[in-house]
């Protein structure tokens, strides 16, 4: 497997509660390496158009107005298949399914509050990355 990239959000339930260190530390620990990262206070209008994937679904609502409620860490990772190493070190959407020592088992409080956000595959990696980033804020 090569060394890819792939796209990750701290959310607004992990910053609120001061865990951007800590769910940083469990990223590391999986031997991803943070390329990027920055603090942001998404808009409404920007976390619509990023999960306008899921723009039918009827958490639509509550996600978008979750996701803009407070700031969140965007980042860029980097590693050996970087974007199924993130989902594994994530944990399943739902806490309640996510594995003993993964970042939602440990600290998502709800499905829709789930501390994290990580690609789905290398195709959306590179356009949610493209979304946050400029080339020159990433350093590999
Ligand atoms: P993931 O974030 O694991 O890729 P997803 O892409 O299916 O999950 O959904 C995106 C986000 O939407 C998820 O992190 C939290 C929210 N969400 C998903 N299913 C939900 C549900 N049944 N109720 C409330 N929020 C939900
Ligand atoms: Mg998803």
């Amino acid at each position: 497997m090569a060394v890819t990239r792939t796209f990750s959000i701290i959310k607004p339930d992990a910053t609120k509660r001061n865990l951007t260190g800590k769910i940083n530390a469990k990223l590391e620990d999986a031997g991803l390496r943070i390329v990027a990262q920055k603090r942001i206070h998404m808009t409404k209008a920007q976390a619509e158009k990023f999960y306008e994937v899921h723009a039918a679904r009827p958490f639509y609502g509550e996600l978008t107005d979750f996701m803009s409620s407070a700031p969140v860490v965007v980042q860029v990772l980097e590693g050996e298949d970087a974007v199924a190493k993130n989902r594994e070190v994530m944990g399943a959407t739902n806490p309640a399914e996510a594995a003993e020592g993964t970042i939602r088992k440990e600290f998502a409080l709800s499905i829709g509050e789930n501390s994290v956000h990580g690609s789905d595959s290398e195709e959306n990696a590179a356009i949610e990355i493209a979304y946050f980033f400029s080339g020159t804020e990433i350093v590999g």
